[in-house]
């Protein structure tokens, strides 16, 4: 006998499909005859779907060309294509008896389509080991894109660092609510993480033992473990965005290299929480020299289009200064031939055409931010009292901290990045983002309890259209994410708030 299987219906998905026409006569179930094909360009994603679904159900699955013939599927096949027309990153599945048609946009579309798939099927598909369930998707057909080709999460490998095969785990929980963009801060106060061949003391000297918060956190990415982070999350979809902290959160750089310092003379390694005591001298040429190698190594590093050079908290370098040192800076990044990202204090300044300014913090107005916007800029949302993973969700959790105030998963969820500042429209957002700051993290189970459930609030308003959205009907989706997380052996926090099964 198998396992009876929870029903699921076509839209119980995270983040909310834009249109979902259910049929309740057209159901599929994936069986051991069921096949996978894959035109030209999807069989990368084919074999991510494949790997996805062996290991619980026991099939086979084999992997073939495309058996599209004029519009019809051969039975028992899930065969995934490519129209252009549909747009990036959009998708269309049509889920019949005979099988499941999944056309994207692009590849990136039918690998989102696959995550849908993955929350259409009961929640056992992601055991790691065969399970005896009738693995049946709900029929009909789902039209979906997203609203923001910008959904991003960020994970502070600084003040505790993360291994590679804990951030490679960590995005394979966050491509399943289709984020594409993993921002890494790479560096801050406590420790320097990612080598740099021109100033190899920066990771020898604040890479190693005793580094991060409380001493907890020590480590680094040599070049070749970088390369792997990039290829890992390019198989997924995933852009890593790196970031360079500058000219303030530098304490870590100027223990390695006293000449980044007013007096030349080296400052105590730091490991306590503190913030904006630190900054780059912004009328030293040793400076530049230093961030112009750093620029050029991390841009030869990057495939994706961006790097940021963090700008927040300067808080001790004079408005002038900061002036001086981000005109100056910006178009070293331009010139290695990559976007600058910068944090929204950055808008103080002049700014090449193509900078993109991330708002963070919780006032209800930015006045620079907006006058970046009316200049054309785009802007990437992430207010500290939205979007913060770092935030406690309730005064008595733990880990967090609480200077932006609580963020309950109702309060990660209910705002709107088109509405968040005057002066910053929807034509103006690239998207959003829900940063993870590590002070009080200690392990990846710390960070996956930060992260879930609220990442899929955010996921969701930087993914579906805003007229999906809804607190009722998210609560009652993602309270269906908590058997999925389990099987994956993924850390949630229970919020009360959810009506868990
Ligand atoms: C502010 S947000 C910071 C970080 C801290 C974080 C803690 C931002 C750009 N800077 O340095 O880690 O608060 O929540």
């Amino acid at each position: 006998m198998k396992g009876v299987a929870v029903t699921r219906g076509l839209g119980d998905v995270i983040p909310a499909p834009g249109e979902v026409r259910p049929d309740a006569a057209a159901d599929f179930t994936i069986d051991s005859g069921t096949r996978i094909s894959a035109a030209a360009g999807t069989e990368h994603v084919a074999e991510h779907l494949a790997a996805a679904l062996r290991p619980a159900t026991g099939y086979d699955l084999p992997v073939g060309g495309a058996s599209l013939d004029a519009g019809a599927v051969a039975p028992g096949v899930i065969a995934l294509a490519v129209d252009a027309a549909l747009g990036s990153e959009a998708y269309r599945m049509e889920i019949s008896p005979g099988g499941i048609v999944l056309t994207g946009g692009d590849p990136a579309g039918v690998f989102y389509g696959v995550q849908t798939l993955r929350q259409l099927l009961p929640a056992e598909i992601y055991a790691g080991v065969p399970r005896r369930v009738t693995w049946t998707v709900p029929g009909g057909t789902i039209s979906d894109r997203p609203r923001f080709s910008y959904r991003s999460g960020m994970l502070d490998v600084a003040r505790h660092f993360f291994t590679v095969a804990e951030v490679k785990s960590y995005l394979d929980t966050l491509v399943q609510f289709k984020i594409n963009h993993l921002h890494l801060h790479l560096t801050d106060d406590q420790g320097w993480r990612i080598e740099i061949d021109s100033w190899p003391k920066l990771t020898a000297i604040s890479g190693g033992e005793g580094t991060g918060v409380d001493g907890a956190g020590p480590g680094f990415y040599t070049k070749a473990d970088y390369a792997e982070l990039v290829a890992y999350a390019a198989d997924r979809f995933v852009t890593i965005v790196p970031e360079i902290d500058m000219p303030g959160h530098v304490n870590a750089a100027q223990v390695a290299y006293p000449e980044l310092t007013t007096d030349g003379i080296a400052p105590e390694p730091r490991t306590d929480v503190e913030v904006g005591y630190s900054s780059l001298v912004a009328a030293k040429e040793e400076t530049y020299a230093f961030a112009d190698d750093i620029l050029r190594e991390i841009a030869a590093l990057t495939p994706g289009p961006y790097i940021h050079i963090g700008g927040d908290e300067a808080l001790v370098t004079t408005a002038e200064d900061y002036r001086t040192f981000i005109e100056r800076l910006l178009p070293l990044v331009v010139k290695h031939g990559k976007r600058p990202l910068g944090w929204h204090e950055m808008a103080s300044a002049d700014l090449p055409p193509t900078t993109i300014v991330q708002y963070w913090r919780i006032e209800a107005t930015d006045d620079g931010t907006a006058r970046a916007a009316a200049a054309g800029h785009k802007v990437i949302m992430s207010p500290a009292d939205h979007t913060y993973l770092d935030m406690k969700y309730a005064a008595d959790t733990t880990p967090g901290l609480d200077w932006a105030g609580l963020v309950s998963v109702e309060k990660a969820y209910a705002w709107d990045p088109a509405d968040r500042l005057p002066g910053v429209t929807e034509e103006s957002l690239l998207g959003v983002e829900a940063p993870l700051w590590s002070e009080t993290l200690r392990t990846l189970a710390d960070a996956q309890t930060m992260t879930f459930p609220r990442l899929p609030a955010i996921a969701e308003i930087g993914w579906s259209p805003r007229e999906t959205h809804n607190w009722e009907s998210f609560r009652t989706r993602l309270a269906a994410c908590a058997p999925r997380w389990q099987a994956q052996g993924v850390a949630f926090h229970p919020a009360p708030e959810i009506n868990w099964p």
